[in-house]
């Protein structure tokens, strides 16, 4: 079922009843804070190639054309503030009794707003990790390629390119996290990139209420329980103030 503008009584009614509650998030999270999505009109990959920019032979290729891209959205990023959607997030979590935030977002504006339960399973943007020793660390300069402080390998993003694995155990925490929500709540991501798309239809095969949020139907809809379409900065705090008032 797809509503337009409205949050259904019955995703709001079981929110406030659910002992597991699991949100997954996507771009379109932060796109209210003028952080651009990837797909669609206004998407990164309009633009940019992402087989130029965001696998591991596009950095084995050019290290540097790469850095340059992050550092840009890194400080596209740190200009930018947590929105009303990433505020309500924190705000389920505040009241669920068990709580698990899933993000595939890199940008940590959800930690901004206060959530504290998350995982996030395609990286951080303000990380660097070693490719000679693994060894991470927190980003502060804004060009050129970071060496790593502990050998002085060169460092890349610590982020998950396209054909790279997802850590195993965080990605094993999600799924967890999916089959045993009550509620799943999935918020602006266009569920095309696996493997985080499998985790709503995860929830739902194990009987979870999955509600989808987003400005336009995807590959989720006709399994969700229910779909509304419209900006998540508006729906996410309409769904707190109706399961909780
Ligand atoms: C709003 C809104 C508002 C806007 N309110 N809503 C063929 C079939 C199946 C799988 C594969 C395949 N070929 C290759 C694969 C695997 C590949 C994959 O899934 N590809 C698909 C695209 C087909 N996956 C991988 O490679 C993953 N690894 C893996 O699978 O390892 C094993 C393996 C290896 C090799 C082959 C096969 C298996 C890794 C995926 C890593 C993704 N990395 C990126 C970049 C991260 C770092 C960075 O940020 O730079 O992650 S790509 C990009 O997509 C980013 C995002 O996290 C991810 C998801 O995007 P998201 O968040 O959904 O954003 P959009 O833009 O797509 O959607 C925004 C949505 O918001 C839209 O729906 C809007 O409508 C909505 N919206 N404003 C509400 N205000
Ligand atoms: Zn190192």
């Amino acid at each position: 079922m797809s509503d337009t503008g409205q949050v259904p009584g019955e995703a709001a009614r079981r929110l406030n009843e659910a002992g597991s509650v699991t949100v997954l998030t996507g771009a379109g999270v932060s796109a209210e804070s003028g952080i651009p999505t990837f797909r669609g009109a206004d998407g990164l990959w309009q633009e940019y190639r992402a087989q130029d920019l965001a696998t591991p032979q596009a950095f084995a290729r050019d290290p540097q054309l790469v850095w340059e891209w992050y550092h840009w959205r890194r400080r596209l990023v740190s200009e930018a503030s947590a929105n009303l959607a990433h505020k309500a997030i924190a705000g389920i979590e505040d009241r669920a009794d068990a709580f698990t935030l899933v993000t595939q977002n890199v940008d940590g504006l959800h930690r901004a707003a206060g959530s504290r339960n998350i995982l996030e399973i395609h990286g951080n943007l303000n990380r660097a990790r070693c490719l000679n020793c693994g060894h991470r660390e927190h980003l502060d300069r804004q060009e050129g390629i970071p060496r790593c402080g502990s050998c002085q390998g060169v460092m890349r993003p610590d982020v998950v390119w396209f054909g790279e694995s997802l850590d195993r155990q965080t990605l094993e925490a999600a799924f967890t996290a999916a089959a045993s929500a009550q509620v799943f709540i999935v918020a602006g991501t266009s569920n095309v990139v696996q493997p985080a798309a499998s985790l709503a239809f995860a929830a739902a095969d194990r009987g979870g209420y999955v509600l989808e949020i987003n400005l336009e139907p995807t590959p989720l809809t006709g399994t969700a329980d229910a779909t509304v379409l419209g900006p998540a900065g508006e729906l996410l705090p309409q769904l707190v103030e109706m399961a909780w008032s």
